[in-house]
């Protein structure tokens, strides 16, 4: 039996090569030797206000560029949350079970409601809880998150706790984080101290997926970089230019040694360079991919409805299961 995998992306923003470095290009791999869902957490969008149609288009956009990443609709389930309805409800349950003081503590939600001072909801309070729904409803053994994401996953473990504390065990799977090779963390180009964001609003700090060659260069070749001369990865003296080194190694495939050894003698702007080449060259063919799709929304809405119906089969089960075992009548 393989082992299930789970994960989802918040649809805001752009996708940028962040999270095609630390986790989609990761999820490729696992679609080989795991029993993967990964789903577009369109409902996690609505903490923040989302005009309508933006988060429509936005969508489809996302699922489209999961397509031309390469992650395939048939070895993987890929869905919308908002098309299975068990998340909302199972998410229902597990509120009932969770102090408040527990979600007082997510660093994420404090971090946002800083920043969305004027939409301090409830939902945003709430977010983890639905994150919790969303693996456990799959009974998910291993879950790749990125560092931010580890908190909401301790307490998602947290909540398996609650529940089996109340009910007892054997209904939930408790999941684990699941770290991949290259848990690369990619950072904002303008500022390497702090991660690389698709909801940034400044978008010189990321390079998104569907960015065309013309910004693709401009952005990689503005990225800060640090005073010196040595093309050497350091990330305490040289975060810039050891951002740069980290993505040019993924996306090359080069060990960050070898590209020490390449780039000896040579200036930080030989590096931007070619970095900006690389990235052009690799993004083309998914650039291309994803405008032939988004032409045809009848064949994306085919495949969403596809992995929604696979996704529902086993979600059911769970929350059938669930709602027996708290006590509500089934007819
Ligand atoms: P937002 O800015 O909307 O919070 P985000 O860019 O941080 O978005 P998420 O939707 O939170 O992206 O995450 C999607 C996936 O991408 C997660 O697995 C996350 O850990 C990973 N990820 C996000 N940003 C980076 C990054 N800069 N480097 C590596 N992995 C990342
Ligand atoms: N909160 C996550 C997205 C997300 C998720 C999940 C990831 C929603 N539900 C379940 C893994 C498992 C984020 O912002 N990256």
């Amino acid at each position: 039996m393989k082992k299930t995998i789970l994960s989802g992306s918040t649809v805001t923003g752009d996708l940028t090569i962040g999270n095609y470095i630390g986790a989609i290009n990761n999820w490729k791999k696992l679609q080989e030797d795991y029993d993967c869902l990964y789903f577009l957490a369109d409902l996690h969008a609505l903490t923040v206000f989302q005009d309508p149609q933006v988060l429509r288009d936005r969508t489809y956009s996302f699922f489209a560029q999961y397509l031309a990443l390469g992650l395939d609709p048939e070895k993987n389930i890929i869905f919308a949350q908002s098309h299975v309805h068990e998340h909302a409800e199972l998410m229902w349950i597990l509120t009932c079970l969770t102090p408040m003081g527990f979600l007082n503590r997510m660093t994420q939600f404090k971090e946002k409601a800083e920043k969305h001072v004027k939409n301090v909801n409830s939902g945003l309070f709430t977010y983890p809880v639905l994150m919790a729904a969303d693996i456990l409803l799959y009974q998910a053994d291993l879950v790749p998150v990125g560092e931010d994401q580890r908190q909401h996953l301790e307490l998602t473990r947290d909540i398996v706790g609650f529940f089996e504390h109340r009910y007892g065990a054997g209904v939930f799977k408790l999941p684990d984080a699941h770290v991949g090779k290259q848990g690369a963390r990619v950072m904002s180009l303008q500022d390497p101290e702090k991660k690389m964001s698709k909801s940034d609003d400044n978008d010189k700090n990321f390079v998104s997926i569907i960015d065309d060659a013309k910004k693709i260069e401009k952005k990689i070749k503005s990225a800060t970089t640090d005073s010196g001369s040595e093309i050497t990865f350091d990330l305490e003296n040289k975060p810039g230019l050891s951002n740069l080194m980290t993505i040019y190694s993924v996306f090359s495939g080069k060990s960050i040694q070898a590209l020490e050894a390449e780039y000896a003698g040579k200036m930080y702007g030989h590096l931007k360079v070619d970095l900006a080449d690389l990235v052009v060259e690799h993004l083309r063919p998914v650039r291309e991919r994803y405008v032939e799709l988004m032409k045809n929304r009848d064949y994306l809405d085919e495949l969403l409805k596809k992995g929604a119906a696979r996704a529902q089969v086993r979600a059911r089960g769970t929350l059938d299961q669930v709602y027996k075992t708290v006590g509500l009548v089934r007819s």
